[in-house]
């Protein structure tokens, strides 16, 4: 497992995003299979795989994805606009709140969507050889409550490795957490990062508006 705990932590270019990516999804957060993912740390939000919605996904590798998730969430729920509210983990110097908010009166809405980093995988998942196609979508934050039944918007921006068998959970796990160092240091980089709406503030050149736009 050790060669594959070295594979690199930035992948493509500084650039930014290249064709075929960004490719789009969206749908509403179900349940997955209850394997426990939360219990081991990385729970999956679960996309049902809807190739009416989402053509490319019928071609698309199997295999684990970075890029960008956004979540409406509801009003009741702990993370819902924890930005705009004064998230104690947002930087003390998080750059000013988009035009949007404050040149317009007060009750004018802010986007309903915060944009989240993702790691995800689309695949069978042969580590328990299922027999249906998963979508399932670890967003690299730490939230105070669950969130089914959400919408969700996905733009996936790269490919950072075909699924595999593991020796035990264990070693999937090892695994999986290299891939979230992969999309945290891949999509730090400016040309990775949307320009506005991004939950910890953080601000970029990359063109994130489908994934806040309203309806
Ligand atoms: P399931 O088998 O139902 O998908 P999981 O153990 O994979 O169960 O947990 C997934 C659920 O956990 C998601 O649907 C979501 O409501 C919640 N959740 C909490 N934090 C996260 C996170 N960081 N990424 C993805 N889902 C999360
Ligand atoms: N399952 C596999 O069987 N093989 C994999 O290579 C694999 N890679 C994954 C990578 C990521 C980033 C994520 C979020 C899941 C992956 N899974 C993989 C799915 C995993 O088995 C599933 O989330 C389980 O529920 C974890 O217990
Ligand atoms: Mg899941």
């Amino acid at each position: 497992m050790a060669a594959e705990i070295e594979r690199p932590r930035i992948l493509y270019g500084p650039a930014g995003p290249e064709p075929p990516y960004p490719l789009r999804m969206e749908g509403t957060v179900i349940s997955g299979f209850g394997r426990g993912s939360k219990e081991l740390g990385i729970p999956t939000a679960n996309l049902p795989v809807d190739e009416a919605a989402t053509p490319w996904i019928a071609t698309a590798k199997s295999g684990v994805y970075f890029g960008y998730a956004s979540l409406a969430l509801p009003p009741s729920h702990p993370d819902h606009h924890a930005r705009h509210q004064g998230n104690p983990l947002a930087p003390a110097s998080a750059p000013p709140a988009p035009l949007s908010s404050s040149s317009v009166p007060p009750t004018a809405p802010t986007s309903q969507w915060q944009i989240y980093p993702m790691v995800m995988s689309i695949g069978y998942n042969p580590f328990y050889k299922n027999s249906v196609r998963s979508a399932e979508v670890h967003v690299l934050h730490k939230f105070a409550a669950d969130f089914y039944d959400a919408p969700m918007r996905l733009l996936i921006l790269g490919f950072v490795r075909e699924e595999r068998d593991y020796p035990s959970l264990d070693a999937l796990v090892v695994d999986i957490n290299v891939d979230c160092e992969v999309a945290r240091q891949s999509l730090a980089r400016p040309a990775w990062t949307p320009r506005q709406g991004v939950v910890d503030g953080a601000s970029g050149e990359f063109d994130g508006s489908w994934l806040v736009r309203e309806e």
